[in-house]
């Protein structure tokens, strides 16, 4: 299972996937961080078809076109912002990994790449972050074989430690 999800330390934008997931905000009409960077990389064409999309709530997901990023699909999810853990946080950003996953393999996509949702701008603790984004990555490839690879693209050098040494203790225990 492991085997199925990888870690690279990237810029999600140059990756040549199926679907790249954008941490979005609930209009869906961009914003800074990755979502400034893949707006930028797939021209102004994105943000015209997000402005039909009619915006998205926090723990959803929408899917559009890549323009003119190599994926073919951009697909938008909104994460939570963290105040405390209180507040549903934590099932909040477990639901846009599903949600992400569904719309990924309702697209038929093989690969996808997702960057660290909610854990920039929207300050989740990273190392939680991780523990949920690959829990609900691994129980969904568990029941599907679509998407074939999930690859968790790391935009900093402390994200990527956190993943690799979770997927690496669950080599471990596999
Ligand atoms: N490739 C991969 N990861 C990236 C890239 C990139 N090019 N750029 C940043 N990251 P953030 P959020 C990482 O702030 O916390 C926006 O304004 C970054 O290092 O992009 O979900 C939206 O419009 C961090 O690990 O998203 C929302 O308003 C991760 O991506 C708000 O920020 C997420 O950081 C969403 O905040």
């Amino acid at each position: 299972m492991a085997s199925r999800i990888q870690v690279a330390e990237c810029d999600i934008t140059t990756l040549d996937v199926d679907a790249i997931v954008n941490a979005a905000n609930s209009t869906l009409l961009g914003g800074g961080g990755v979502d400034g960077s893949i707006h930028r990389a797939a021209g102004p064409g994105l943000l015209n078809e997000c402005r039909l999309l009619g915006g998205c709530q926090t723990g959803s997901a929408k899917a559009t076109a890549g323009h003119n990023l190599k994926a073919r699909h951009v697909i938008h999810a909104v994460g939570p912002v963290w105040s405390g853990g209180t507040r549903g946080e934590p099932a909040k950003l477990a639901s846009c990994y599903r949600e992400s996953l569904a719309i990924a393999q309702a697209l038929l996509c093989r690969t996808v790449a997702f960057p660290c949702i909610s854990t920039g701008a929207y300050r989740f603790p990273k190392g939680l972050a991780a523990q949920i984004a690959l829990r609900e990555i691994r129980n969904f490839l568990l029941h599907s074989e679509t998407p074939e690879r999930v690859v968790v693209a790391c935009f900093d050098r402390e994200s990527a430690d956190i993943y690799r040494a979770a997927l690496a203790a669950d080599r471990m225990s596999s």
